[in-house]
């Protein structure tokens, strides 16, 4: 069979059934669960989400401009200056959406949210190598009055999302060129993109072409309408609709699909658990109504990305519900319930994973299983 390239089409990598969710814009696709073998996400399943098609950039004429009244002096930084006039910095860092988990949220409290359906597959990690923001902000002399920094994307809605200088300088806040070893795809932001650790996807500007800092606080949709947690739970900060979103929540997943099929024999189930810039700690298991058990979590443990969690099982043949929850380091657990908001972000609440599990069969083959082997 031979593909036809489809014109409208809005993505330039292939999305298959088989490695990612459709969630239904023809732009956003989550990684399955289910298809992450290894500790970080390969390129072809990392989650994508994006507002407007993914731009084709030349990199050869494109440039990355610094500017605002924070800075002393304009600057702009070409492509090849980026790779070879900066230290270079790799980080493993996880990128999850505050949207992930949404028709989940909507099932929790019984009417779903507008906004894009994911499931649970908003959440991927990959190692990217860059060059410090900050490295490239102080060549343009950043005043005593600069406070915030605003990167701002090519794409056809010029995204943009402020944060303070002070994420803007850390350490791991990179304008990365790079993703698991090779150059930035172009879904992924090509030719240059941030990845803000710890913080809400949104953050993280795919294919950057200008980086504003400013001496006053800086509104834009993406902190005011968007990106707001609004509700009556959260403080309205105005001119936003609600509570801005910044570092992520605990969270946790189950390697399995949803709905689960299992076979009745002993097996390791496994996860991820993620704090957004804190420490996951500790993350627990529930099989039906049985006692919390510890999972084992397993190296590496950082922050800014998600750890690998499991426990061995033999399941008995029937229904099972399997839930699992997650605590980081400054005491927080998953809770119960998350609060209602508008928008339908930050879903945390321990999930209630169904699970079926076969009766015995005398004909089936052992290990015939492909959970974790995608390809
Ligand atoms: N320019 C631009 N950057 C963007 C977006 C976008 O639509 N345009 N989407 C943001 C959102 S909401 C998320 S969750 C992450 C997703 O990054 P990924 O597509 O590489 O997984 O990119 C962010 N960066
Ligand atoms: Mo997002």
């Amino acid at each position: 069979m031979t593909t036809v390239s489809d014109p409208a089409r809005k993505l330039v990598k292939p999305t298959p059934p088989e490695l990612m969710e459709d969630a239904g814009t023809g732009l956003d696709y989550g990684t399955r669960p289910d298809r992450v073998p290894g500790y970080l996400t390969p390129t072809d399943r990392f989650f994508v989400r994006s507002h407007a098609a993914t731009p084709q950039i030349d990199a050869a004429t494109w440039a990355l401009c610094i500017d605002g009244k924070g800075v002393r002096e304009p600057i702009a930084y070409t492509y090849d200056e980026l790779w070879n006039c900066f230290p270079l910095t790799s980080v493993v860092r996880t990128i999850e959406c505050a949207g992930n988990r949404r028709t989940l949220f909507g099932a929790e409290v019984g009417k779903p949210f507008r906004g894009t359906g994911w499931g649970r597959g908003a959440i991927s990690t990959a190692e990217w190598t860059g060059v410090r923001l900050r490295d490239l902000l102080e060549p343009a002399g950043i005043t005593p009055d600069a406070c915030e920094v605003m990167p701002e994307g090519l794409d056809e809605i010029r995204a943009r999302r402020p944060m303070p200088l002070a994420k803007a300088c850390a350490d791991d806040t990179l304008v990365a060129l790079t993703m698991n070893g090779e150059v930035l795809p172009p879904d992924h932001g090509f030719p240059a993109r941030m990845v803000v650790s710890g913080w809400l996807g949104a953050a993280s500007i795919k294919w950057l072409g200008r980086i504003e800092v400013s001496d006053s606080a800086i509104h834009v949709p993406w902190n005011t309408d968007d990106y707001v947690l609004i509700g009556p739970d959260f403080p309205r900060r105005l001119p936003a609709r609600g509570a801005v979103i910044t570092a992520l929540t605990v969270t946790s997943l189950v390697e399995l699909p949803w709905p689960a099929h299992l076979r009745p024999e002993p097996q390791m189930i496994r996860g991820r658990a993620f704090a957004g810039e804190n420490l996951v700690t500790a993350v627990q298991y529930r099989i039906d109504d049985d006692p919390w058990q510890d999972a084992q979590i397993t190296p590496p443990i950082m922050t800014g990305a998600w750890v690998r969690w499991q426990f061995p099982w033999n399941p008995h043949p029937g229904h099972h519900t399997l839930r699992v929850r997650a605590r980081d380091d400054q005491g927080n657990t998953q809770p119960d319930s998350t609060p209602w908001n508008e928008l339908g972000y930050l879903h945390s609440s321990v999930l209630a994973h169904p699970i079926h599990v076969a009766h015995p069969s005398p004909t089936h083959k052992p290990h015939d299983r492909t959970r974790g082997t995608g390809t």
